[in-house]
């Protein structure tokens, strides 16, 4: 199925994403709090009835009050569960609202630096989304506003776990899905780190996958595809793809989330043959 994003129009107060000519997911909203242009996307905040806040960038759904923690557990325990990762320093590459810097911080981390290209972004979840962000008021939170893959490129040997949370891999986020910029990211990860990065749905956006695994194929000796439940994401099935020259040592003390426990921490990596397929 094709995969593109349009402008935002609302049409009798629903909001629609729109995934192809003939498809469309569609919120009905009680309001329209924010819509601005910033230098690198437009940014648009909706007020829905049984999703609570919606932030989309460039039309596209970033994160619901609803469902955001779904995301948020998955790009983060998963990974520090799967391979035991020492909660020391992270780096989160986008992710301006602050939902993966708090998820670390909450996990235990000791240190987050968070590089988000777009310093509206972070401004708006700041105002709107206050315990999301809480990340940015907390002094183990180093927030940096710049381009990631040009800091990824200057550090060396300096983190434990490094996540991606990035938009699409279209317009602003394509290099976020190269092989070089997953070669700079196993630079600077201190021996057998461990990378993250979101890597689309699997049933509509098949290039995201598709590069995210043969990108960190090239820069890490294992890579691990896992999937989840979104409902406000494309197709609601989403996936998740790390990295990294350790093994998984599956950590048998993890704490639960709302959506993640014990069971997902194994299930999310059992692959439906399609998406196996993709990524062999
Ligand atoms: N970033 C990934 C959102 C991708 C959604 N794509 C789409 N709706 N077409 C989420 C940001 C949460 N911190």
């Amino acid at each position: 199925m094709p995969f593109r994003s349009a402008p935002v129009k609302l049409i009798e107060n629903w909001f629609s994403e729109r995934y192809s000519d003939n498809l469309q997911l569609s919120f009905r909203v009680k309001d329209q709090l924010l819509s601005v242009r910033t230098d690198f996307q437009r940014i648009d905040l909706f007020e829905t009835y049984d999703f609570g806040k919606l932030l989309t960038i460039d039309g596209t759904v970033q994160l619901t009050e609803y469902d955001e923690h779904i995301y948020h557990e998955m790009i983060t325990m998963m990974p520090f569960y799967a391979f035991g990762i020492k909660p020391e320093s992270a780096l989160v590459i986008g992710g301006g609202d602050g939902g993966t810097a708090s998820g670390l911080l909450s996990l235990g981390f000791r240190n987050v630096t968070n590089v988000e290209i777009d310093s509206q972004v972070v401004e708006v979840s700041k105002k709107f989304f206050p315990d999301l962000s809480s990340a940015f008021k907390d002094s183990r939170c180093n927030l940096i506003i710049d381009d990631g893959i040009k800091y990824v490129r200057n550090i060396s040997n300096k983190f434990d776990f490094v996540l991606v949370d990035s938009t699409d891999p279209e317009g602003p986020a394509e290099g976020l899905f190269s092989e070089e910029f997953y070669k700079s990211i196993h630079g600077a990860l201190k021996p057998g780190g461990v990378a993250v990065t979101q890597s689309g749905s699997p049933l509509y956006q098949p290039k995201a996958i598709k590069l995210a695994n043969s990108g960190m194929k090239k820069a890490f000796r294992n890579v691990y595809t896992y999937c989840c439940f979104i409902p406000t994401y494309p197709s609601g099935f989403w996936s998740f793809t790390m990295g990294s020259d350790s093994d998984l040592r599956f950590q048998s003390n993890e704490r639960s989330g709302k959506y993640f426990n014990s069971e997902i921490l194994h299930g999310a990596l059992n692959l439906p043959q399609f998406v196996r397929d993709m990524i062999k």
